[in-house]
């Protein structure tokens, strides 16, 4: 097996169709495993969104990991690096590659937000940590890659791209995160690292990018190179892509991703969000309602599916607005739901009616700053559901933040997340480390790489996490095709909506012991048919052995005596 990472040469053309099932089927029956059957490789999302939840995008919170019999994947990956960091002692170079990520084993997973400057990657940020600590609209520190990482007490690091690193003060001004380069060019600083003590970033590391075909061709080459890093330590584990409108150019960035196989970027680590959902038809009040219809269209589609795992619609503005309300803002909002309804109507037809001077005998309402701030924080449609929240007697401003953010599909988001990455953190991780160590030992080969190669290929083809990963893939790529209701159960088996077993059996998240293991007993009977049906044809085959040796992994966890 060959694990490539030639940075933008196109991989499409080197999957072979029923890769993952054969990288299975070789490597029970001891054989050589053919190229692109690992998960790493081969571009490959998972989980089709279940029926259930498939109107609110919502991927259902795994809450317990499946045991799968190929235990603790980051020990083996540990285990495989550590042998090379013993190696590649006398090679300074890639010796601190494989302390990095060795290293990276006990972080959170890292979760790059990419797409289009002003897709509203910085604003998503920062909701999903509920503090402004990401700079957005214009700035210079919106055009550097930058970290945020849960830390003790808060610290910011500029490193250069000469090597200098150096602290940065930290300034808090309105309860924002205030980010200044002290005079540096940007284009001189290779990434800022902002420590932030944050419960949100304890699981996962977030990476705000400034952004792909930027009108600046140089602050995209700046995401571009990021993305596609040379030192994989700079790389994410998995990408949340921002997509404002639905452009096909859109589909078009993400398909450059997965075309370079050093980004490591796949449908298996990819999240696509509909970004600024609310303004989908103009601010209207059902905004939210129509972006969800959109993504699920966006779900089906073949070409999205083979892309990314799922996509959820959020209105980030209205989630980070929501998780950093202030008293003062719900006060001047309850003054506005006060006044004349009529006279407040006309002012909402725009950002900028609202925004105005009022005329003498206009009704008492806050001055023009406040209402144009709050227009900034909320948005006409934020706007536009506040007050009536409130003039239905809605008091209390944590009341009203609370249902700003369950109305802006955040949760949906971050259950998403969950799901997908950080519960599957482990996993990407190791797969993250496994592709940098592999590119490691063929640019620097040692006469002992060779043996770590293979250690490397076995753990990608052996362990059976990696093969579910790679199936998934291939299932939503198409490369291995199956009915749509069985592609459906095959994904959500294979842990492609969740990691939990209840999430995989489909059942609900108060199912008894005895509950999954009928269910689970009962999804091996019916793939184990599908693998011996003589009318199955080989993928199918083997994908059908990969999801029983899955059923198996479950009913072997699960007590004895049941
Ligand atoms: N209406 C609306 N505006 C948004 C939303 N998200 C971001 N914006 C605005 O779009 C502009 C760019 O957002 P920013 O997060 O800096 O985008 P980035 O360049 O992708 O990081 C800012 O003025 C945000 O207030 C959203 O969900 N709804
Ligand atoms: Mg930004």
């Amino acid at each position: 097996m060959i694990l490539r990472r030639n940075k933008g040469k196109k991989r499409s053309d080197e999957r072979s169709p029923d890769a993952t099932p054969d990288v299975q089927a070789s490597a029970e029956r001891g054989e050589d495993v053919p190229a692109g059957g690992m998960p790493g490789a081969l571009p490959a999302p998972a989980g089709a969104v279940p029926e259930s939840t498939a109107e609110t995008g919502a991927v259902s919170v795994a809450r317990s990991v499946v045991a799968s019999p190929a235990t603790d994947i980051c020990g083996q990956v540990r285990l495989v690096l550590q042998q090379a960091a013993g190696v590649y002692a006398g090679h300074a170079e890639a010796a601190e590659r494989i302390s990095a990520h060795l290293d990276r084993l006990d972080s959170p997973v890292r979760i790059a937000i990419a797409g289009k400057v002003k897709a509203g990657k910085s604003t998503l940020l920062n909701a999903l940590v509920g503090e402004i600590i990401a700079p957005t609209d214009a700035g210079e520190c919106t055009r550097v890659v930058t970290w945020y990482r849960n830390s003790n007490a808060p610290r910011i690091v500029m490193r250069r791209k000469d090597g200098d690193s150096r602290d940065l003060p930290i300034i808090r001004q309105n309860g924002k995160l205030e980010l200044d380069l002290n005079g540096t060019p940007p284009e001189e600083v290779d990434r800022l690292t902002v420590d932030w003590p944050s419960g949100d970033l304890a699981t996962m590391t977030l990476i705000d990018t400034p952004g792909i075909a930027s009108a600046s061709a140089e602050v995209s080459a700046r995401t571009e190179d990021f993305l596609t890093p040379e030192e994989e330590q700079g790389a994410a584990d998995a990408i949340v892509y921002l997509m404002r409108h639905v452009h096909a150019d859109d589909v078009g960035f993400l398909e450059a991703f997965h075309a370079h196989a050093a980004i490591g970027s796949s449908p298996v680590n990819t999240v696509a969000v509909l970004s600024r959902a609310d303004e989908i038809g103009a601010g209207r009040v059902d905004a939210l309602q129509s972006s969800r219809a959109i993504a699920s269209r966006l779900r089906a589609d073949e070409k999205v599916r083979s892309l990314c795992q799922t996509v959820v619609p959020v209105a980030g503005l209205l989630a980070e607005t929501g998780r950093t309300m202030r008293q003062a803002e719900f006060n001047a909002l309850a003054q506005i739901a006060a006044a004349d309804r009529d006279y407040v109507d006309g002012m909402l037809l725009s950002a900028d009616r609202f925004g105005r001077e009022l005329p003498e005998g206009a009704p008492a309402l806050p001055p023009a700053a406040v209402r144009t701030e709050l227009m900034r924080r909320f948005g006409l449609f934020g706007i536009r559901i506040a007050l009536p929240l409130i003039r239905e007697g809605m008091t209390d401003s944590t009341e009203l933040a609370g249902e700003l953010v369950r109305r802006s599909g955040l949760d949906d988001l971050r259950e998403a997340l969950a799901a997908l990455f950080t519960e599957r953190g482990d996993l990407l991780k190791a797969r993250s480390a496994l592709m940098a160590l592999d590119s490691i030992l063929r640019s620097t080969p040692l006469p002992e790489s060779e043996l770590l190669l293979a250690q490397v290929e076995k753990i990608f083809s052996g362990a059976h996490e990696f093969v579910e990963l790679g199936l998934l893939g291939s299932l939503r790529t198409g490369a291995v095709s199956l009915p749509n209701e069985q592609r459906a159960e095959a994904e959500r088996l294979l842990g492609g909506t969740g990691q939990a077993q209840y999430v995989r059996l489909g059942l609900a998240p108060t199912a008894s012991p005895a509950e999954i293991r009928e269910a689970a007993t009962d999804a091996m009977s019916r793939w184990r048919r599908r693998a011996e049906n003589p009318a199955s044809t080989r993928p199918v085959a083997d994908a059908a052995r990969v999801i029983v040796r899955t059923c198996e992994g479950i009913l072997s966890s699960l007590p004895q005596h049941i």
